[in-house]
């Protein structure tokens, strides 16, 4: 069993590389909730395809975040809905979307209805794309991706590894997380080899925390509850904290990995108030399944590290100083 899944995993490899180098015009998306994974995977392919003469936009639903900017063709992103408006595309290549819906919309706007090639790790991906490539025990899409290359005996370029390299430092948090795994190792010290700059990835993503945005996750770590039946342990960033301290959304990223790897929890919540009135969870767990809870909530993610968003929720501190996450004045979560 495990030996034909790797037999169709390399064949998968073979098809993808054959579809992408006879595509005329092909188009890469970034997952909607962009991150060091999704934009390191789409762009180390880029930077494959510019190597044959062919410029491909990336697509991002957001303008990349300042600490991704040091990444290798970042100039390929573009944030402009209507590239998609283009007759002339014929592949869409989607990297580390699991979300269906995210990709359907844009690919709507495809006069051409173009195949997908779908390329992902998350076990919540429903196999959108013609092609799949979706390969849940992977650890990041970059490692995927690597396996791309490798199958394809394609030599990354420093760069390509470099990109490849900040896909699996994210989704393993440098390889300290639960993702961490045989493939995640095999990736890196191949990606090492081939000349990828991971002091520089790590300076990037991580050491980069300013004075403001560590006092928001000092407000964080003080309301950390466990709670009582449960053992859940949760904590809230509201809105004030952030726009009092000038602090960006994608900055506070970093803290639910980080209590991931400090704190004894098995499961661990942190709620953030987002700027249009709803409230992002963001979930880490040593143990049970999270991506159960965020698909019963309308999101999605692995078994281990998983979000959703509340519609109309706020994280409101009550009398006993306890924190709750209210949504229509309905308590889902006390603390
Ligand atoms: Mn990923």
């Amino acid at each position: 069993m495990v030996v034909l899944l790797l037999v169709m995993e390399s064949y998968t490899h073979k098809r993808i590389h054959d579809m992408l180098v006879t595509a005329k015009r092909p188009v890469f998306v970034a997952d909607e909730r962009l991150d060091g994974d999704s934009l390191g995977s789409s762009l180390a392919v880029a930077d494959y395809l510019k190597s044959r003469g062919v410029r491909v936009p990336v697509f991002v639903s957001e303008p990349v975040p300042a600490k991704y900017r040091f990444l290798p063709n970042v100039n390929l992103c573009t944030t402009d809905e209507a590239i998609f408006d283009d007759v002339s595309i014929d592949l869409l290549v989607t990297f580390d979307c699991s979300d269906a819906a995210f990709v359907s919309r844009l690919h709507a706007r495809v006069p051409s209805r173009p195949p997908i090639v779908n390329i992902d790790h998350h076990a919540t991906n429903s196999r959108y794309g013609q092609v799949n490539q979706v390969v849940t025990d992977s650890p990041a899409t970059a490692e995927v991706v690597h396996r791309f290359f490798r199958e394809n005996h394609i030599v990354p370029s420093r760069d390509a590894a470099t990109c490849l390299m900040t896909g699996i430092c994210f989704d393993t948090t440098v390889f300290s997380n639960d993702a961490t795994n045989q493939r995640a190792f095999d990736a890196a010290s191949d990606l090492l080899i081939g000349g990828a700059r991971i002091q520089e990835v790590i300076r990037n993503m991580y050491q980069n925390r300013s004075v403001n945005m560590l006092r928001i996750w000092g407000a964080a770590l003080e309301r950390l509850r466990r709670h009582p039946e449960k053992g859940v342990v949760a904590t809230f960033i509201t809105r004030a904290d952030m726009e009092g301290a000038g602090v960006t959304d994608d900055e506070v990223d970093g803290l639910s990995n980080f209590l991931n790897l400090v704190t004894d929890a098995d499961v661990l919540f942190v709620f953030r108030e987002t700027v249009d009135g709803s409230v992002k969870a963001s979930m880490r767990s040593t143990g049970p399944d999270v991506s159960l809870v965020a698909k019963a909530m309308g999101g999605g993610g692995h078994r281990k590290a998983a979000g959703f968003t509340v519609p109309f929720g706020s994280a409101v501190c009550d009398d006993a100083g306890c924190w709750q996450l209210v949504e229509r004045a309905l308590v889902v979560l006390e603390s």
